[in-house]
């Protein structure tokens, strides 16, 4: 299918319908539902709706499938009607990409995404109008699904300029000190001159300064623009149409210049004041600009907007972006933040257990940790689990797994550190204490940010897992690992999460290489040398089991291989709540880069008087054991118990009574396991 059509006509009518009814207008007082029993038992599927499936062609204006930055044509009825087959995956919980209506273009650029909100109280008539929202949220529902909404209060599209030069348009120049003006590529890099792009220009603490043919003028002032031909006009509702709601400092550059900070290169403290003021005040690149969301008004106008975003489509959750971009008050104040409030009218009006984790894209667990705190966020994507073990174990060697008993230890806290180094972890960094209307337990108890940490292997703004595998990896080794790292996202302790298409295999890199389209039959595709010469040829795998591929992978394919173990684990986790809501505690890591037991992690996951042991073999070569030859390792298990592998009911391990630092009246435990492979022992 191919489609490439762009009718401004039919679009200007769809904007100015949509733009008659806001959230204000529909419904009266909100029914909500209670979905959820405990967090801790939902599997999240990310879509993002554009690319996930295309239910209604009368909403595809500004189509193009054939660009991987413009809009697809995915919408909201397309998700009702494939929503068996992401049943079928056996995951519970839906984050769909943001509903807010968006700039409908910048450079070239699609709001396909939908980050670039233009009004927060329209809906994006790419996807559907506010009766087809409900109507997808119900129909979830129905099914038993729970939906999150994902959601953007840190900026809004690219809906000003910084009139640097006072000339009333927008400009793409370097004007120097000297009064001199060139056109961008033909500066001369031994001139003062500074860089000056009106749309996106460089952080100033001191907001954006304007320059003319007689010198410094002053603050810039910011210049609202409107063309509606691609809705970029000013925001929606009020203030977001006035200069004061926004920051007006500029672009973000602490990243790629680490030394406006005086830090070395990536090395500032996460607390630096400097890296702090530039991450929360400037622009998000691209031009997104910033809200100044210290601001009383702002802050009320957004829990108001989202508040009735949650009675409007009785979503469950709430995915909220650009964590990191944000002051921590925003989100934690007692009077005036934005989850405290949020979680009270959601109670208020009936709907408890209300989630909101939120995305600080950063690997630094006290940075993580830290949004987790007071009545902050609930929970946060867990970044740099993904760093150390999908992007680092998984795609290494094995060595060192006392790495990733370190992050747990960060997380939970571990009286002694598991590489031996003397590291202090005696202080976890992620809150243990539940929020006030919080999410709870079956019973009732809160539950805490360490137990709801948002688990990830890939997600719509990193490539795929199977995109970092190197060139040498062979295809069966690529689906090994992926396959390796489903099961430690499905036994860990948190939420997995998983981004729609890893079920399909899809290899994409980095945006927007890692946002498919479901349906197109490019991303079924690979090339074979057939007749002579190479042509696409559509994928195949073996579903019978004899070596041979002879089933051709079609979209929405749900006998592939992927798929089969993704439905497989999810059936494993819910058929044993120890792995969903048991207590987490590392029982094997190593230290080295040898042994018997190279590229061992192992696990445990107890709960209600049930344990599982998980392990893992990141070596790339050997068969490794939990044990170093010496000492094996030591579960809570009692001797004699004996476990099977889940995963290969023809492996049993029994426990023994001897051979580990095991305490009284439990075990020890020698577990075999393959190279790159997993155990999940349950008795
Ligand atoms: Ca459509
Ligand atoms: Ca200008
Ligand atoms: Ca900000
Ligand atoms: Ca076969």
């Amino acid at each position: 299918m191919k489609a490439k059509y762009f009718n401004i006509f039919a679009m200007l009518l769809l904007l100015s319908q949509m733009a008659c009814v806001t959230p204000k207008e529909v419904g009266g007082d909100p029914h909500l539902t209670n979905n959820v029993v405990d967090w801790r038992d939902e599997i999240i599927y990310q879509v993002l709706i554009d690319r996930f499936a295309d239910g209604d062609y009368s909403n595809n204006y500004n189509v193009d499938t054939e660009n991987d930055a413009g809009y697809h044509g995915g919408d909201w009825q397309g998700l009702i009607d494939k929503l068996d087959y992401i049943a079928e995956l056996g995951v519970t919980t839906l984050w769909i990409s943001p509903v807010v209506k968006n700039v409908e273009e910048d450079a070239g650029f699609a709001s396909y995404h939908g980050y670039w909100t233009q009004d927060f109280e329209a809906t994006n008539p790419h996807f559907g109008d506010f009766t087809m929202l409900r109507k997808m949220v119900d129909a979830a529902h129905a099914k038993g699904f729970k939906v999150v909404l994902d959601i953007v209060v840190n900026h809004v599209g690219q809906a000003f300029y910084y009139d640097i030069n006072k000339n009333g348009q927008p400009d793409d120049y370097f004007i120097g000190q000297g009064s001199q003006i060139g056109p961008i590529g033909q500066n001369d890099p031994a001139s003062e001159f500074l860089r000056i792009q009106e749309w996106d220009p460089d952080f100033n603490i001191d907001g954006i300064q304007a320059w003319t043919s007689l010198g410094p003028s002053g603050e810039a002032p910011a210049i609202f623009v409107n063309y509606p031909a691609i809705n970029r006009v000013p925001p929606q509702p009020y203030p977001f149409d006035q200069d004061w709601a926004y920051n007006r400092k500029g672009r973000v550059t602490v990243w790629t210049t680490p030394e406006v900070c005086g830090c070395e290169s990536w090395g500032c403290p996460w607390d630096n004041e400097c890296l702090r003021k530039q991450e929360t005040l400037g622009d998000f690149p691209g031009g997104l600009k910033d809200i100044n969301t210290k601001d009383k008004t702002v802050r009320e106008t957004l829990i108001g907007i989202f508040s009735r975003w949650i009675d409007i489509g009785d979503f469950d959750g709430f995915r909220i972006d650009t964590l990191k971009h944000v002051e921590h008050d925003y989100f934690s104040n007692p009077e005036n933040g934005f989850c405290p409030n949020i979680r009270k009218h959601a109670k208020e009006f009936g709907k408890d257990n209300f989630f909101m984790f939120g995305e600080a894209f950063d690997g630094n667990d006290n940075l993580l940790g830290s949004y987790t705190q007071g009545e902050g966020v609930d929970s946060v994507f867990y970044f740099s689990q993904y760093y150390t073990v999908f992007r680092g174990a998984m795609l290494g060697n094995g060595d060192r797994t006392c790495e990733i008993a370190r992050l747990h230890c960060r997380r939970k806290g571990c009286s002694s550190d598991p590489c031996g180094g003397g590291d202090d972890f005696t202080q976890p960094v992620y809150n243990n204490v539940g929020k006030t209307n919080g999410p709870t337990s079956e019973d009732g108890q809160l539950l805490n940010s360490q137990q709801l940490v948002v688990n990830f292997i890939e997600n719509h703004d990193v490539g795929r897992l199977a995109f970092f595998m190197g060139a040498g990896w062979s295809d069966d080794l690529r689906m090994q690992v992926i396959k390796q790292a489903l099961a430690y996202l499905m036994f860990t302790e948190g939420i997995p999460c998983l981004y729609y298409g890893v079920e399909q295999g899809f290899t994409g890199g980095n945006d927007p290489a890692n946002r498919e389209t479901m349906w197109l039959d490019r991303n079924y595709t690979t090339q074979e040398f057939k007749d002579g010469h190479y042509q696409s040829v559509m994928k195949s795998y073996d579903s019978t089991g004899d070596g041979m591929n002879d089933t051709v992978w079609q979209p929405y394919d749900t006998k592939n291989p992927y798929f089969t173990w993704i439905k497989q684990l999810t059936a494993i986790r819910k058929a044993h709540l120890e792995l969903s809501r048991g207590d987490f505690n590392t029982t094997y890591s190593t230290t080295g880069s040898s042994g018997k037991d190279h590229g061992i992690y192992a696990f445990e996951r107890t709960y209600a008087g049930k344990t599982a042991v998980a392990v893992f073999n990141f070596d790339m070569n050997q068969v490794s054991e939990t044990s170093d030859g010496t000492q094996s390792m030591a579960v809570t298990a009692t001797p004699g118990t004996t476990f099977t592998d889940a995963l290969d009911s023809s492996y049993t391990a029994t426990v023994t009574s001897g051979g580990c630092p095991a305490k009284a009246g439990q075990g020890c435990l020698n577990v075999s396991v393959p190279s790159r492979g997993v155990r999940l022992l349950l008795y």
